[in-house]
């Protein structure tokens, strides 16, 4: 852990009353927001991730760094600044992990970057079906969906639900977004997906490029 942050450290730690003072405090001392969460929170998520895959720690462990990271992420939030060019309300755009996976940090993190840009924001939680994607297009006039997964297993249900809006004649109703940890272009391409997203920064960008 030699040249992580303090942040990180505490993250990987996993003690959420160190994370949310140390947060605190790099925001006291102006560090932007956007930086605390890439160089710190991400970075302690990824350690937090290598140390799962080899068998240093286990789920509830992985757990408690999850909440650390929530923890960061409630106080950065309201902190989060537009990017260059945004001037007023964006559009409109709903984003969901898919069916069996219950990864959503990154999801906020996106949901967080996007509201702070102008957008209409609604978060349709984890496991979410594809019927229930196609409920809230079917519902609602979202321009863009977006669709999170962050385990191999779990991404064929971003191919399912994309299948399934286009089998009840609502695929031409929304751009559809994917993203998460596994992802690519090449499997946007792939499933029919309009954009992939990297990083939530990204997001927003390519949110943006989607309904122009
Ligand atoms: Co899980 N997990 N996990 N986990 N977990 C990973 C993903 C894993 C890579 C860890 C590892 O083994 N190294 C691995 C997946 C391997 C694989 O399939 N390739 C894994 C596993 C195996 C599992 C379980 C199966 C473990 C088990 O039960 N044995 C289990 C599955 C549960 C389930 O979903 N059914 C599981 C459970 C969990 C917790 C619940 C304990 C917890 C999640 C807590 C929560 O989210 N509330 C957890 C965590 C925390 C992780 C790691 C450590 C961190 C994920 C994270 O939050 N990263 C993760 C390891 C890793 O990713 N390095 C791991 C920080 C976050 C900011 O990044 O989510 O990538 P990320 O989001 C980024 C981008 O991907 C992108 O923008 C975000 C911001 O930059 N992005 C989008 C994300 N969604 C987007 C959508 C978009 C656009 C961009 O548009 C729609």
């Amino acid at each position: 852990m030699a040249d992580l942050s303090e942040i990180a450290k505490s993250l990987v730690e996993r003690d959420i009353a160190k994370t949310e003072e140390l947060t605190r405090a790099a925001i006291d001392a102006n560090i932007p927001a956007q930086e605390i969460l890439n160089k710190d929170v991400v970075a302690g998520m990824q350690v937090v991730g290598e140390q799962l895959g080899g068998g240093e720690i286990f789920l509830p462990e992985l757990l408690m760094a999850g909440e650390a990271a929530k923890a960061a992420m409630k106080l950065l939030r309201p902190l989060l600044t537009k990017q260059e060019g945004v001037t007023g309300y964006t559009g409109k755009a709903a984003i969901g992990t898919v069916q069996g996976d219950v990864h959503d940090i990154g999801k906020n993190l996106v949901l967080m970057m996007l509201k702070a840009n102008e957008w209409e924001i609604t978060d349709l939680g984890v496991d979410v079906t594809p019927e229930e994607f196609c409920t809230a297009v079917r519902e609602n006039d979202f321009q863009v969906l977006g669709l999170s997964a962050l385990l191999t297993v779990t991404m064929p249900a971003q191919e399912r639900t994309i299948e399934a809006l286009k089998a009840a004649g609502l695929r031409d109703k929304v751009k559809m977004a994917i993203g998460g940890a596994v992802c690519t272009q090449r499997w946007a391409d792939q499933i029919g997906a309009d954009c992939y997203a990297a990083d939530a920064a990204e997001a927003v960008e390519k949110f943006r490029l989607l309904i122009q």
